[in-house]
């Protein structure tokens, strides 16, 4: 028998789980509107919403969060932070930010005229949010197959199909394409990474036309990994070696630091451009704070940088890729219906095929998350057709070939105990899924309507 090899860390301080029972879980999610996110925290017992955010630091964290200089202007934290994310990454300058979306608004507001197009290989809420808004139009350059979530014979579903980008060019005209915004990996479409072949060839098309590549790098270290296990000539690179290859194609990133970096709160923009970096340079104060801080205190950006070099540790990254496949290959096993092959950071259920009885405008995904919160107290996330919200002209719901539930795990967080309670949950659900009802809304806000919309059961 293969060995399985337990967590790289042991467990040095803990917080203690709160059990509630399913009737008083039933009561929660009512109370919730059937939105996992408008649940309290202290009424779940595992908690799979995000990775973002959400990860463990390490005691040597801990310890930098001790050397915080809380300057306001030119903070030590803030050289270390920037030194190693330009070391790490390779690109030119960086912009410290909030979190990842912070960044996102200040490179789609210094990039972006009215009427431009962005390409990006699926979108993200709150990218695509910023680009729009910012006036461009966002279009989808992933690759079919990633529509397709029971292919698993695509081991980067996440790769631009350069044809469509080819056409997109075509059409509308370089100059009205900004950037070309590439995911790695793509969240969206279940955590499933790009390959380096497939970012080499997007940069060849790019420069060809001289538009610029910009990456959202927030779970680069998770795509590095794939690329090392999964493409020819990788095998003997470091994390590190491939992470700086991959942004050498490209002329910037934005950078959620709640996910990869291993910290709590935090982001950061870099860029290639002089020009670029001085007009970001201007935003930052106006939505973020003096560029050498950007929302972040210094004991977080200390706490970054250290994440940073931990998350290129290949022991830690390979255990927290192995984690999620574990979990999604006891579903597997199953039957369960699943995206494949797992991803990076979550698995992610297929709620068409899981509540195949349930009209998509009725809402299976959030109906389904909902159900598994009040079955066994685990709190997911829908990733569908109430993600995807309207459409900005005719109004109508977007509607996504991919109605998701993503159990998402937080890095360094649960132990392989907690993830068979998972499985064994979301097995028995499956098992008695013609009890779960669809949905009707009772509360839509207009913008970013998941984080909370409110919902009732239509009987
Ligand atoms: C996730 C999040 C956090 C989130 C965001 C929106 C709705 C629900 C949850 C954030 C990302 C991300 C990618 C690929 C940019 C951001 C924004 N993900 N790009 O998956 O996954 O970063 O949250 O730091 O602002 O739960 P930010």
């Amino acid at each position: 028998m293969k060995r399985v090899m337990p967590e790289p860390y042991k467990i040095k301080s803990v917080e203690m789980l709160n059990i509630l029972t399913e009737e008083e879980r039933e009561v929660a999610i009512k109370e919730a509107g059937y939105n996992t996110f408008l649940l309290n925290s202290e009424d779940i017992y595992i908690d799979l919403l995000t990775d973002s955010g959400t990860s463990a630091m390490s005691d040597e964290q801990w310890a930098g969060m001790m050397r915080g200089d809380e300057a306001y202007a030119g903070s030590k934290n803030f050289f270390r932070l920037d030194k190693t994310v330009r070391e790490l990454f390779g690109f030119k300058y960086m912009v410290p930010t909030h979190q990842g979306r912070g960044a996102e608004n200040i490179l789609s507001t210094i990039c972006i005229k009215e009427g431009d197009y962005v390409p990006g290989n699926m979108y993200f809420t709150t990218t695509r949010f910023h680009q729009e808004i910012n006036g461009a139009n966002f279009v989808d350059i992933i690759c079919d197959e990633a529509h397709q979530p029971s292919r698993d014979d695509v081991p980067f579903k996440g790769n631009v199909d350069l044809d469509k980008l080819q056409v997109l060019i075509d059409e509308v005209g370089a100059d009205k394409i900004p950037y070309i915004c590439v995911a790695v990996t793509v969240n969206m479409a279940g955590g499933q990474p790009v390959s380096m072949a497939n970012l080499r060839a997007v940069y060849e098309l790019a420069q060809k036309y001289e538009i610029k590549v910009m990456f959202d790098a927030t779970r680069c270290v998770e795509n590095a990994c794939f690329i090392k296990d999964r493409e020819e000539g990788y095998k003997n690179k470091t994390i590190k070696e491939i992470v700086f290859e991959m942004f050498s194609y490209g002329d910037g990133c934005t950078m959620s630091g709640k996910k990869d970096c291993l910290t709590n709160v935090g982001g950061f923009l870099c860029l290639n451009d002089e020009e670029l970096f001085s007009k970001a340079k201007e935003l930052v104060v106006v939505y973020e704070g003096m560029p050498s801080y950007g929302g972040m205190s210094g004991r977080d950006m200390e706490a970054m940088a250290i994440g940073m070099e931990e998350s290129v540790q290949y022991p830690y990254i390979k255990h927290r890729l192995t984690q999620v496949e574990y979990l999604g290959q006891r579903l597997i096993d199953a039957g369960v219906p699943v995206v494949k092959p797992i991803g990076g950071h979550a698995v992610y259920l297929d709620a068409r095929a899981f509540l195949s009885n349930i009209d998509q405008e009725q809402f299976p995904a959030q109906a389904l998350a909902a159900a598994i919160y009040k079955d066994s107290g685990v709190r997911t996330m829908e990733r569908g057709i109430v993600s995807a919200g309207r459409d900005k002209v005719t109004g109508e719901n977007h509607k996504p070939k991919l109605e998701l539930v993503r159990l998402t795990i937080p890095r360094r967080v649960y132990t392989y105990a907690h993830l068979d309670y998972v499985a064994d949950s979301i097995i028995d659900l499956y098992n008695k899924r013609e009890t779960i009802k669809p949905l009707e809304f009772v509360y839509e806000p207009k913008q970013l309507r998941f984080f909370t919309s409110k919902f009732q059961e239509i009987s």
